[in-house]
């Protein structure tokens, strides 16, 4: 069973073996929130790598190929791994009609989640997504996603997001390796924080986890929080 508010991104590098993250998967199934499966594991391991990782795991699986297409292509892409997954992440910058209105029935009528990126982890991010933040906020209001992502590296946007958009769940990423401290994302309004490098290159990581879910716990009890979920 899924718990605490870690998605763990995979992200493999050329040349390694899918059994390095099938172990991840295993050792860390049911300590997590759930698994976030980016364009390498796909282009590592293909739709196969996802349907046998589903094999050892029941948390949250989410697709993150940051999907920006015209809605019949967007759902024709999702449909390949649809039946492993419980969520996808698309970008919102690519507006409503005839994009994310397509991909939200779609996913709707499969029961699979949808997240919407609304601002980045990067200094780039700064440049076109986070001027525009309001209305990319405007899209996401249409599309009512189940999630929005949003940057830990900048909590003030965070908060921002939080305020325009109570309804959604916030993904934060940038926590670790992008120098965020676990725990920061949270504080600032987010659910889950998308935590790859600082889990699955370090040591031993079921005990970097562990760690952050200590931290995370004592951060949402102070805030209130009676236990992660
Ligand atoms: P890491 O914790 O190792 O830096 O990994 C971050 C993960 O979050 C990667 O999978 C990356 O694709 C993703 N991500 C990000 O870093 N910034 C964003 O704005 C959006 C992301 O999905």
């Amino acid at each position: 069973m899924a718990g605490g508010r870690v998605i763990v991104a995979l992200d493999p590098g050329v040349g390694e073996p899918l059994s390095y993250w099938l172990n991840i998967v295993s050792r860390l199934c049911g300590g997590v929130a759930g698994f976030k499966f980016g364009l390498p594991f796909l282009l590592s391991y293909g739709v196969d790598g996802v349907r046998v990782s589903r094999g050892l795991c029941g948390d949250m699986f989410i697709v993150d190929l940051k999907l920006a297409d015209v809605g019949d292509f967007m759902v024709s892409t999702v449909s390949r791994f649809i039946d492993y997954v419980d969520g996808v992440i698309a970008h919102g910058f690519i507006g409503f009609e005839g994009a994310l209105r397509e991909l939200k029935d779609y996913l709707d009528s499969v029961g699979v989640k949808l997240a919407i990126v609304v601002s980045m982890s990067h200094a780039g991010s700064l440049d076109v997504l986070d001027v525009n933040i309001d209305r990319l906020l405007w899209v996401a209001d249409r599309v009512r996603p189940w999630g929005l992502v949003a940057p830990a590296t900048r909590p003030h946007i965070i908060g921002y997001v939080r305020s325009r958009a109570p309804w959604a769940k916030i993904l934060a990423p940038g926590v670790g390796v992008q120098g965020v401290r676990p725990g920061d994302a949270l504080r600032a309004g987010a659910d889950y924080e998308i935590i790859g490098r600082a889990i699955t290159r370090a040591p031993d990581p079921l005990k970097a986890l562990q760690t952050i879910n200590l931290e995370h716990e004592k951060i949402l009890g102070g805030m209130g929080v009676e236990r992660v979920h």
